[in-house]
C-alpha cells in the first residue's frame, strides 16, 4: 500500500530483525540465547505486553555502539520507504540502554547520525521522540531528561511507554512539566492494556497532543466525545493490538467504529520486526480484514499528516 503517509508510533527498538539482531551480535561477541534467526523468529511469539517487553529488552544486549544505532535507523528508513513512509516520528528507549551502560549521547547521535541523512538517501523526514519507561520511577525519568539535555537539538518531543497497568500518567507529571519548560512537545501511551482514565490522565496532567494507542476510549463514550471534538490525534497500531492481544482478531479491530465516531485515527506499526509488518502491510492488513476501503485508506493516510509534528511547509513538501 504506497500511498504517501507519515508514521507516527515506531519503537526503533522494535524494528531489529533477527538477521541484524545476530550480525550486530557477532559484532560486538555478544551471546544470543537462540540457534539461528528461525529459532528468534519463533520466540517472537507472546501472550501478552510484558511478555514482548522481556524479549524486547533482553534483545537489546546486541545494541552496543553509535554504528549499531546508525545501521538500526537506517535499515528501519529503508524499508519505511519503500512502504509508502514520507515522515517518520520516531520513539526511542534511552533508559534501556544507560541500564546497560550504554550512555545516551551513543543512543542519540548514532540515531541521528541516520536520520540526519535519511531525507537525502530515503526521501523520508524524521523527528526523534524520547520516550521514559513508566514502570521505572519518576527520578529516573527526571535524571533521563537532564541527561538528554547536550542533545536536545535532536529531539522533538517525550513520551512514555513500557508496562502501562499500575504506572498512570500523573507519576510523570513533574518530568513532562520539564520537559514542556525545554521546548519539547508530548505524547503518552495510554490505553493500550490501561483503563480510560489513563487517556483522561495523559491528557489533563501532562497535557499530551496525542495519545499513542488510546484503543480503550472506546469504552468511555463521553471521552470518545472528548476526543472527536478536540481532534486529538490516536497512533493505533492494530497488528500490535492483535499480537500482545488486546483483541483476539484484526477482524474485531475497533479502528472502523473509531473512525465513524469522528476520533482522528491514525496506523502504525509499533514494533514492526516483532509484531509482522511494515506501516504499509498494516494498511493492507486493515484493508483486508475490515474491509476498509481506498476512500478510508487515503483519509488515515491525510490523518498521518494533519497529526505529524510538522509545519504547514513541511507538511506540503511531506506529502
Ligand atoms: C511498546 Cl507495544 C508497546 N507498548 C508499550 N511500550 C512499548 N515499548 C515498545 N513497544
Ligand atoms: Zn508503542
Amino acid at each position: 500500500m504506497h500511498l504517501p503517509k507519515a508514521e507516527l508510533h515506531l519503537h526503533i527498538e522494535g524494528t531489529l530483525e533477527p538477521e541484524l539482531a545476530f550480525a550486530l551480535a557477532a559484532r560486538n561477541g555478544v551471546h544470543l540465547p537462540y540457534a539461528d534467526t528461525e529459532a528468534l523468529r519463533t520466540a517472537y511469539l507472546f501472550d501478552d505486553l510484558q511478555t514482548f517487553l522481556d524479549l524486547y529488552y533482553a534483545l537489546m544486549a546486541v545494541l552496543r555502539t553509535e554504528d549499531d544505532f546508525a545501521d538500526l535507523a537506517d535499515a528501519y528508513l529503508a524499508r519505511a520507504a519503500a512502504q509508502g513512509v514520507r515522515h517518520a516520528e520516531i520513539f526511542f528507549d534511552p533508559q534501556a540502554h544507560t541500564a546497560r551502560g550504554v550512555a545516551i549521547g551513543t543512543v542519540v547521535e548514532g540515531l541521528g547520525r541516520a536520520l540526519e541523512r535519511s531525507e537525502e538517501k530515503h526521501g523520508v523526514s524524521t523527528q526523534l521522540i524520547m520516550c521514559f519507561l513508566r514502570d521505572l520511577s519518576a527520578e529516573s525519568a527526571l535524571e533521563t531528561l537532564e541527561a538528554a539535555k547536550p542533545h536536545l537539538h535532536r529531539i522533538s518531543a517525550v513520551g512514555l511507554d513500557s508496562a502501562e497497568v499500575g504506572h498512570p500518567p500523573a507519576k510523570f507529571r513533574e518530568v513532562y512539566a520539564a520537559a514542556e519548560a525545554l521546548g519539547l512537545r508530548k505524547v503518552a501511551h495510554a490505553g493500550e492494556e490501561g483503563p480510560p482514565a489513563y487517556i483522561r490522565e495523559a491528557l489533563d496532567v501532562l497535557g499530551v497532543e496525542r495519545i499513542d494507542h488510546g484503543l480503550r476510549c472506546m469504552e468511555d463514550p463521553e471521552l470518545v466525545k472528548r476526543l472527536a471534538a478536540d481532534r486529538v490525534p490516536l497512533t493505533l497500531c492494530p497488528l500490535s493490538n492483535v499480537r500482545l492481544r488486546a483483541i483476539d482478531t484484526l477482524e474485531e479491530h475497533p479502528l472502523r467504529a473509531m473512525m465513524d465516531a469522528g476520533l482522528l485515527c491514525t496506523v502504525n506499526s509499533d514494533d514492526p520486526a516483532y509484531f509482522g509488518g511494515y506501516v504499509g502491510d498494516t494498511f493492507h492488513a486493515v484493508h483486508e480484514a475490515l474491509g476498509l476501503e481506498r476512500e478510508q485508506l487515503r483519509t488515515l493516510a491525510r490523518n498521518s499528516f494533519e497529526a505529524a509534528f510538522l509545519d504547514h511547509d513541511e507538511e506540503r513538501r511531506a506529502r
